[in-house]
């Protein structure tokens, strides 16, 4: 029998793309996915995403527009800030930034200038480039001043926080980040940003679907502005979102467009709207449960077998591991891992003596493999596998990496991803 074609206009028109496609539907399929910032979305979402919505110019906001002919694609932004609104229970949702960085991006110029100081996480203590790390626009045109986790605890230190913000009164205060295995306190942080005049910027890209699903808390009731990407735990588009109080509803909106972008990318805030309705599902809710039971199954049998994770261990769905004591650096262990099957990547750790591309640690999680159906009884074998590997990295035995590989996939072959052709 033959299969149809699962793409087959565009393996007509370039089969030299398609082919491509495929191969990385394979790689998707065969391997363990446990980049703790991506996910597997589902048919529907991709659907949307390539739907003949991406021939429209949009300038402005429904009902607002500079273009004509915007009959149907002010209806679907609608539906798409109606179900974020609904879903995250906040006042006003901007569905039009491209991604997380232009998200953040937005928010600066809502609420600073150049030259003014900004606080957040530092990148190497698990925060995100935008908060105003050196690197990035954010650290060059603002005053960026950070803070960190404790060394002896790797958790956030709010005495800290408290008197870096009185001390620098920063404009704007990031919480969140892109390695932080920890429940959030985003009172604590609001309690801050109050003392200190600054606005509270919660960025939970990573847990947005946690957060959605009731398995974190919401920042919503504490922040001035919670941003977020949609593609992460919330099995979204690769976009994003701005979500804020009325107050600020102008402000943000002015500085996403025309500030910052120009045309939203339609297509995508279909598939935003798809996701954000998926998200408000009961299997959703069950779905983001069972990403932080299944983290915290791995972060206990990772721990038997020895291993030093940042924090000790887990409430959401991303484990840091500081691989120091296995004297095995972060970037010989990912790639490891990786001709194993298993996908992570290298990560500095808090106080990281390497540097961050060639870091001590590695960043998994939990996201993709729970949307494939693995539950916490699986975990067990997950860290034998990763265990073997890493000792396998040390020694140079890429038999076993090569045997772990055949292994998973076969685990994987049980568990078809959602989203792939069969
Ligand atoms: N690149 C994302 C991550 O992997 O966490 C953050 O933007």
């Amino acid at each position: 029998m033959t299969l149809p074609l699962p793409h087959p206009a565009l393996a007509a028109a370039d089969p030299e793309l398609a082919g491509l496609v495929a191969d990385e539907e394979r790689l998707q399929a065969e391997t363990l996915r446990m980049i703790p910032s991506e996910n597997y979305v589902s048919h529907a979402v991709l659907e949307a995403s390539g739907t003949v919505l991406q021939n429209k110019y949009s300038e402005g906001y429904p009902g607002r527009r500079y273009y004509e002919g915007q009959q149907v694609i002010d209806q679907v932004e609608r539906l798409a800030v109606a179900r974020a609104k609904a879903l995250f229970g906040v006042e006003h949702a901007n569905v039009q930034p491209y991604s997380g960085s232009p998200a953040n991006l937005a928010v600066y110029l809502a609420f600073a200038r150049p030259g003014d100081t900004v606080m957040g996480m530092a990148l190497p203590m698990g925060g995100h480039l935008t908060h105003g790390w050196g690197v990035s626009a954010t650290g060059t045109w603002f005053n960026g001043v950070r803070y960190g986790v404790r060394a002896d605890t790797g958790l956030i230190d709010f005495d800290e926080v408290r008197e870096i913000a009185l001390k620098e009164r920063p404009k704007i205060i990031f919480c969140g980040g892109t390695a932080l295995p920890r429940t959030i306190d985003f009172a604590a942080f609001a309690e801050i940003a109050r003392e200190s005049g600054a606005v509270l910027v919660a960025d939970v890209a990573h847990i947005a679907g946690l957060i959605a699903g009731g398995a974190h808390p919401s920042p919503v009731p504490h922040a001035d502005v919670v941003s977020t990407t949609t593609h992460k735990t919330l099995r979204g588009p690769r976009g994003a979102m701005l979500m804020c109080r009325e107050e600020h509803a102008k402000a943000i909106d002015k500085a996403v467009f025309p500030g910052l972008q120009g045309g939203p990318h339609n297509q995508t805030t279909a598939a935003i709207a798809v996701a954000l309705h998926e998200a408000a599902s009961p299997a959703f809710r069950t779905y983001a449960h069972a990403v932080v039971a299944n983290a915290r199954a791995l972060a206990d049998a990772l721990l038997a077998k020895g291993f030093d994770l940042v924090s000790g261990g887990t409430d959401n769905h991303l484990i840091l591991m500081d691989l120091t004591g296995r004297d095995v650096p972060g970037k010989i262990a990912a790639k490891a891992l990786d001709r194993a099957g298993i996908v992570v990547n290298y990560n500095t750790v808090p106080y990281d003596p390497r540097k961050p591309f060639d870091p001590s640690g590695i960043r998994l999680g939990t996201p993709s493999l729970t949307s494939r159906g693995l539950t916490a009884d699986h975990m067990p074998t997950v860290a034998d596998w990763i265990d073997r590997a890493v000792t396998a990295a040390r020694s140079g035995d890429e038999d076993t990496l090569t045997r772990i590989r055949t292994e998973v996939a076969a685990l994987m072959s049980e568990h078809p991803a959602p989203g792939l052709p069969v």
